[in-house]
């Protein structure tokens, strides 16, 4: 499958343009994280690049590069901040891979033992 176009008018380049509301918890020259609107638990958060991406499929080295070091962080500041005892790393590219936003964005998803998020 060819990667399709980028939407400009998507959700997220819309919160990244500040047109519509978000929680930003981090902020870079190449990234951010926001909060999820629909989070799995306590701290679910997303990473995007700042630079159009529709996907995994699509997206420049240097850009996942920036992405892959901002996950990396966010990983262990909500491992820290809410006592996890791990966390998901999640990544969904077009509708048959559960892609719902049609900009790049990594979950991340502090894990608890137990906790029987098995998305
Ligand atoms: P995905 O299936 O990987 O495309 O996940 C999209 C996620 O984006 C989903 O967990 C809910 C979240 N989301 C959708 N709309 C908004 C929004 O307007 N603001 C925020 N912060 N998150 C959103």
């Amino acid at each position: 499958m060819m990667s399709q176009p980028y939407d400009p008018d998507n959700i997220f380049a819309k919160i990244l343009r500040d047109e519509i509301p978000s929680v930003r918890v981090y902020e870079d020259d190449h990234t951010i994280a926001i909060m999820d609107i629909m989070p799995w638990c306590d701290g679910h958060c997303l990473v995007l690049p700042k630079a159009p991406a529709r996907n995994m499929l699509d997206v420049a080295p240097d850009s996942l590069a920036a992405v892959a070091e901002t996950t990396r962080k966010l990983a262990r500041a909500v491992v820290q901040a809410f006592g996890a005892d791990g966390v998901t790393i999640q990544q969904n590219n077009e509708a048959a891979g559960n892609q719902v936003v049609f900009h790049l964005h990594v979950h991340v998803i502090p894990r608890h033992e137990g906790d029987r998020l098995n998305r």
